[in-house]
């Protein structure tokens, strides 16, 4: 990939996509093509083929998807599961009918099966029952890693899939119904402290683990294997280390300075009870996650403050 090429970034506003305009704009690329879902509608084939034909596009990261936390997912299942078809499979036929020189598209380690053997290896995708809260995201997700496998084999594309984390970072969805677990709690602690609540609401038991990546540290792995991979096989990205939901909540109480009580409200869903990466895949590949939880965790506080709470 040079840094003349034309790279397009299909959901640049997303905290996958943003992350790698960010890192794509610091590195140096020079055409950088994106379109809002109000210029371009993903789902609808004809505009995207339409925008295919005429960009001349080198490099596509489809980081468009429908994404959400547990509640998100268990509500909407049929959205997740159409918007996603809709958006990975009109994507990545254009792109091959475009002639695109490569594509990578977004998988996730939700899609894993629920009861996976610890950590994650990337052998492990589709050897067991999923997660029923996201099984329509996850069959979504796995159709669109299947169909680049499919067309590099057929057409002798070379269209990559990696497996990012749960991830965070700059322009997360601080929305309580909708977000996932480290901005809801960031809110939640947050807004607890400044009404002098005593209880905070954790949901489910605690116990499920998590592992987090910083969106930074995401695009950094996305753009290095753009570079350097080539197979059509899978690759994990993550930091290899998870922690348990009540531990995170501890530790994001301590960062917003709430001094109440958390309770766990069990009848909520703890969705899949572990899911570690294996990350030795990535790293002997010469790539390593580089921020420290805590740390991105402080960050997203900030975040929370600048970007959340000014447009309150
Ligand atoms: O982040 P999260 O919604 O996604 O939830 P998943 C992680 C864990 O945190 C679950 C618990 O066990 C939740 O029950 N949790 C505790 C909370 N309090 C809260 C809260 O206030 N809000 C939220 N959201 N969770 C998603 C998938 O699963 O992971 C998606 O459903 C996606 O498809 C994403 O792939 C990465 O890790 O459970």
């Amino acid at each position: 990939m040079n840094v003349t090429d034309r790279i397009y970034v299909a959901g640049h506003k997303g905290l996958v996509g943003s992350a790698i305009m960010r890192a794509l704009e610091q590195q140096g690329y020079s055409h950088l093509i994106t379109r809002s879902s109000s210029e371009l509608d993903l789902r609808d084939r004809q505009q995207v083929d339409d925008f295919f034909e005429t960009e001349e596009i080198d490099y596509v990261f489809l980081a468009a998807a429908k994404v959400g936390g547990i509640a998100a997912n268990n509500d909407y299942p049929a959205d997740f599961i159409r918007d996603n078809l809709l958006i990975q499979t009109n994507v990545i036929d254009a792109a091959y009918r475009a002639k695109v020189q490569k594509l990578m598209f977004l998988g996730s380690t939700c899609i894993y099966p629920k009861y996976a053997p610890q950590p994650l290896k990337e052998e492990h995708l589709l050897t067991g029952e999923l997660e029923p809260t996201n099984m329509p995201y996850a069959i979504a997700k796995i159709a669109g890693i299947n169909m680049c496998q499919s067309y590099n084999r057929q057409y002798g594309t070379r269209f990559i899939s990696v497996m990012p984390t749960n991830l965070y970072g700059p322009g997360d969805n601080f929305d309580l119904h909708t977000s996932h677990v480290l901005p809801a709690l960031i809110r939640k602690f947050h807004e607890a402290k400044v009404q002098n609540q005593p209880v905070v609401e954790v949901w489910g038991t605690g116990n499920p683990k998590r592992e987090f990546l910083h969106s930074d540290d995401l695009a950094d792995a996305c753009i290095y294997l753009m570079k350097n991979y080539e197979d059509s096989e899978i690759v994990n990205i993550g930091v290899g280390e998870d922690i348990a939901i009540k531990d995170l909540a501890g530790m994001i109480m301590e960062i917003v300075g709430y001094q109440g009580e958390i309770s766990f409200n069990s009848s909520i869903p703890d969705g899949t009870p572990r899911k570690l990466v294996d990350v030795s895949k990535i790293n002997a590949l010469g790539w390593t996650a580089q921020t420290p939880l805590a740390e991105g965790l402080q960050e997203l506080y900030r975040t929370f403050q600048t970007e959340f709470l000014v447009k309150q």
